[in-house]
């Protein structure tokens, strides 16, 4: 049994969505915040002391894009290929991590998730404009390909998808990049991703 530590309204979310994907039994150890961004308590088993965390038997996994990795490597094809195609979804994931999620979160914090008075017009213009020139990027990908690797969803879209997620569910404009915003789309409707989302969401 999986055991994902971290609440569905933190980047646990995405970990949740990826072991739906995956069919795997998983449980939700429900750790939040204790209000602002600061946890409402410490999470031993993570050094860095953020959620989420992933037990596994004895394995114990932080980042929650490489836990992701991990959940997709036990369920295999198609939600993790092999060959060529599996360093392609490495390579997508550390896009994410890198190219896209600190655009994003510079945008949001901005823009909905700190108090209104000290939100930063000018930070969240910065990171709408450096996120769009990354999602210029991925238009151009998904005018190639209906998914980012292959044909078939895959745990390169539900990386991306996820680090995304926040910034579609609440306002981002979308309607430069029709591409992004149909795969988008796509990828959060999925049955799983609607399990996930109900747990968030509802
Ligand atoms: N790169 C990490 C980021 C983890 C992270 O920043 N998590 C936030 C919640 S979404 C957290 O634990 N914040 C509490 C803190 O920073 O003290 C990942 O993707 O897992």
């Amino acid at each position: 049994m999986l055991r994902i530590h971290g609440i569905a309204r933190s980047r646990a979310f995405r970990c949740i969505w990826a072991a739906e994907e995956a069919g795997l039994a998983y449980e939700v150890e429900p750790l939040g915040f204790a209000g602002g961004f600061r946890l409402e308590r410490s999470l031993d088993i993570n050094p860095n002391n953020k959620i989420p965390a992933l037990e596994d038997g004895s394995l114990v996994l932080f980042e929650s894009l490489a836990i992701n990795l991990h959940i997709a490597g036990k369920a295999g094809a198609p939600l993790m290929p092999s060959g060529d195609d599996a360093s392609r979804v490495l390579q997508w994931t550390l896009w994410a991590a890198t190219e896209a999620e600190p655009h994003v979160m510079r945008w949001a914090y901005n823009a909905y998730l700190k108090p209104a008075a000290e939100r930063i017009p000018a930070e969240a213009a910065a990171g709408k404009e450096a996120l769009d020139a990354r999602l210029a990027v991925l238009e151009g990908e998904l005018a190639k390909r209906p998914f980012l690797v292959g044909d078939a969803f895959t745990v390169a879209d539900l990386n991306v998808a996820g680090v995304l997620y926040g910034a579609w569910l609440n306002g981002y404009d979308l309607a430069p990049f029709p591409k992004v915003k149909a795969w988008l789309d796509t990828c959060l409707n999925r049955p799983a991703a609607k399990r996930a989302r109900a747990q968030r969401e509802g």
